[in-house]
């Protein structure tokens, strides 16, 4: 697995599939969660509705799959991060699981390319070197068990956290 990140918006990326940051109602938000709805279109927020329609709202470290509209990608996987209180509240494995699970729907879905947004590390308020260091961690130990994804692309929206990153891989 390739593994790197870069600055950008990920809304640009070319990827088999892009990852939000959704929070549990799946209806949109702010940061990364609105740049995706806004530049994919309406389409994604139907197939949220259906979804929560068919199994209620996403948990905390899960991830569900939507079509992209009109981004450039194929799919949308929507996760949804831990709220930062303070680190007693499991965050640590609740971000986890959202790389673990979408990184296992991706693979579902026969993507081979996947691009993701720091998690949690906007409004959510996780410590943003705790999150490269997980993120990072939680992809290698997927690669070891899993070849079928060939590349992740970490898309930094701020300086701050692409620093990071690149010195986690
Ligand atoms: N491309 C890549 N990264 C981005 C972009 C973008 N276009 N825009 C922002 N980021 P946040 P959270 C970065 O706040 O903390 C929403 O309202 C941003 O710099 O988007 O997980 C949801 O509906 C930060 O590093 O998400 C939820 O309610 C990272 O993406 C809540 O926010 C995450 O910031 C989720 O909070």
């Amino acid at each position: 697995m390739d593994l790197k990140a870069i600055k950008g918006d990920i809304t640009t990326i070319e990827a088999d599939a892009i990852v939000n940051v959704a929070n549990a109602s799946l209806m949109g938000g702010g940061g990364v969660d609105g740049a995706i709805h806004r530049a994919g279109g309406p389409e994604i927020l139907e197939e949220c509705k259906k979804i929560v329609a068919k199994q209620g709202k996403c948990k905390t470290g899960e991830a569900v799959v939507t079509t992209a509209g009109k981004l450039p990608s194929n799919y949308v996987i929507h996760t949804v991060g831990p709220v930062w209180k303070g680190g007693n509240k499991d965050e640590v494995q609740k971000l986890a699981n959202c790389y673990k699970n979408s990184l296992a729907l991706a693979v579902e879905n026969n993507c081979k390319t996947i691009a993701f947004p720091n998690i949690s590390t906007g409004v959510y308020d996780f410590p943003k070197d705790k999150a490269a260091e997980i993120a990072v961690k939680t992809m290698k130990m997927f690669s070891e068990r899993n070849n079928t994804i060939e590349k992740v692309v970490f898309v930094c929206f701020d300086e701050e956290n692409f620093n990071l990153t690149k010195n986690e891989l």
